[in-house]
């Protein structure tokens, strides 16, 4: 496969592009076969969308299928820009160097990182070639968003090849301290590619700290609050945008007829007293071990009865493909079942397991069913589960548990917050949020919900795009 198939077929014309490992849509077949586009679900693509709109916008990414080789195309008003990945780019670029080294490496190394020099010569191979297709697109002294730690060397790259571009990269996920980044075979690559960007945005204010001592000390840039002066003396600046939701439309969703009606019946066909809720993807920063466990213990010493609780877990199939992944449901299948054989009796259950994905309608259903939302994980950039959860609880009452590692309680504070390594002390605090009198949850739920809906998605793209000297008030 060539580097770049549609090399010289495009004129640059877009004023705004974001580049991003996924496009913004997925691919459908309607009732006759049809196949077609639509607009993947989610805050990134539903916050950029009117500016993507106003600016002719184009967003550059991979469509998802292997050694396809596709034209651009217009949808729904935006330029999509496929980038081709062969068979062993994903293996290496994305389910090696992307989720088997920088994700585990960049959550606290709570998998093993692996290390392979031919995964990072499929990274620098792939992070060229959508570098250059969007050096194509974007015309003079347009703007480019680059997204996550699939391309981290992309803002090098096109500072590189078009100097006239406004470079913004943001990391959806934690940034590691030095005793850990340092493991890293190509931490210098990886910080000279952040570098090339005018901002480097970080879910959490520590991240951007964690960033800004590296470059001091391994690339040895200087760095003054929060800007850094690179070798040729020009300037960047890292900071915080804490990532969020379309609070607003999370609540419609969550308090229109239909949804409540589902709500009732998901608390029907549970027919408990009481419904705690854990939904993630399924991987093993999200500490579903310790959470079941936890769960497990509080069913078996009847602190929590099975006849009137229910701990119901959705987990999203997630990265199939990566050995990691699949060891963990393994693991996580074999826990429930055995917590439910041994304390389940005909006809129920109290975990209730479910793998699979939903539409947005059937999660604010779900929000809305739940008196206790269990959000645990090991470490995590944000969670915007937690947050969906909060802006679904439009009666104002219900109760979350959030790890104290989630960037996401930085800003909720008045949630139940634990250590979830500590699996007594968030059994404990399990049972306080469940206990807890309506006057304290709502108390709570109050400052939650101001929180979420002043902090929306839009703040969150506004806040990133006006210190990039994107005008968003013209989009
Ligand atoms: P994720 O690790 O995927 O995101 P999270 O922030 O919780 O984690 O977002 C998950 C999204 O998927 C939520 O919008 C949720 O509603 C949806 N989802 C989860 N399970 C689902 C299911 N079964 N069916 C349908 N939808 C489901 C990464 C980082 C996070 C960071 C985000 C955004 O790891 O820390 O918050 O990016 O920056």
């Amino acid at each position: 496969m060539t580097n770049n198939p549609r090399s010289g077929q495009v004129a640059p014309h877009a004023s705004f592009v974001v580049v991003a490992n996924r496009l913004a849509v997925e691919r459908t077949t309607d009732a006759d076969g049809q196949p077609g586009w639509r607009t993947s679900p989610g805050g990134l693509v539903t916050a950029l969308e009117p500016i993507m709109k106003a600016k002719e916008g184009a967003w550059v990414g991979w469509h998802g299928s292997p050694d396809e080789i596709l034209e651009p195309f217009a949808h729904d008003g935006i330029e999509m820009v496929p980038i081709p990945l062969a068979a062993d780019e994903v293996a290496e670029f994305y389910e090696g160097m992307s989720n088997a080294t920088l994700w585990p490496l960049y959550h606290d190394s709570v998998a093993f990182p692996e290390y392979h020099r031919e995964w990072w010569d499929a990274y620098v191979k792939v992070n060229q070639r959508f570098a250059e297709a969007a050096a194509e697109v974007a015309e003079k002294d347009g703007t480019v968003w680059v997204q996550d730690y699939q391309l981290q060397l992309v803002p090098q790259m096109l500072r590189g090849m078009r100097p006239d571009l406004k470079i913004g990269f943001f990391l959806h996920i934690p940034f590691p301290p030095q005793e850990l980044f340092n493991q890293l075979p190509w931490r210098k690559e990886i910080l000279e590619g952040l570098t090339g960007a005018d901002i480097v945005g970080f879910q959490v204010p520590g991240a951007a700290a964690n960033f800004l001592r590296l470059i001091r000390d391994r690339l040895g840039l200087e760095t003054k609050r929060g800007e850094f002066v690179r070798a040729d003396g020009t300037r960047g600046r890292a900071a915080a945008y804490p990532i969020s939701i379309d609070a607003n439309a999370f609540q419609d969703l969550a308090s229109q007829p239909d949804t409540l009606a589902r709500a009732q019946q998901i608390r029907d066909d549970l027919d408990a007293e009481i419904v705690f809720l854990g939904v993630d993807r399924l991987d093993y920063t999200k500490g579903l071990r310790q959470r079941i466990r936890a769960f497990g213990e509080l069913f078996q010493s009847g602190q929590l009865d099975p006849d009137k609780a229910v701990f119901l877990q959705i987990a999203t199939p997630s990265r199939e493909r990566v050995d990691e992944y699949r060891k963990l449901r393994d693991d996580i299948e074999l826990l429930v079942g055995r917590i439910n054989g041994d304390m389940g009796r005909i006809g129920r259950s109290p975990i209730n397991y479910l793998h699979s994905g939903y539409p947005r309608q059937e999660m604010a259903a779900l929000y809305r069913a739940a008196d206790v939302m269990v959000v645990t994980p090991l470490r995590d950039g944000m969670n915007l589960v937690a947050k969906e959860y909060v802006a679904c609880r439009g009666t104002g009452d219900g109760a979350l548990v959030l790890s104290e590692f989630a960037g996401a309680a930085r800003e909720l504070k008045q949630a139940w917050q634990v250590n979830p390594y500590d699996i007594n002390g968030m059994k404990q605090t399990i049972l306080d949020a469940a206990n807890a009198s309506v006057t304290e949850k709502r108390r709570r739920m109050r400052t939650l919900r101001r929180q979420v809906f002043t902090n929306d998605i839009n703040h969150w793209a506004e806040a990133f795009l006006s210190d990039l000297g994107v005008g968003v008030a013209d989009k």
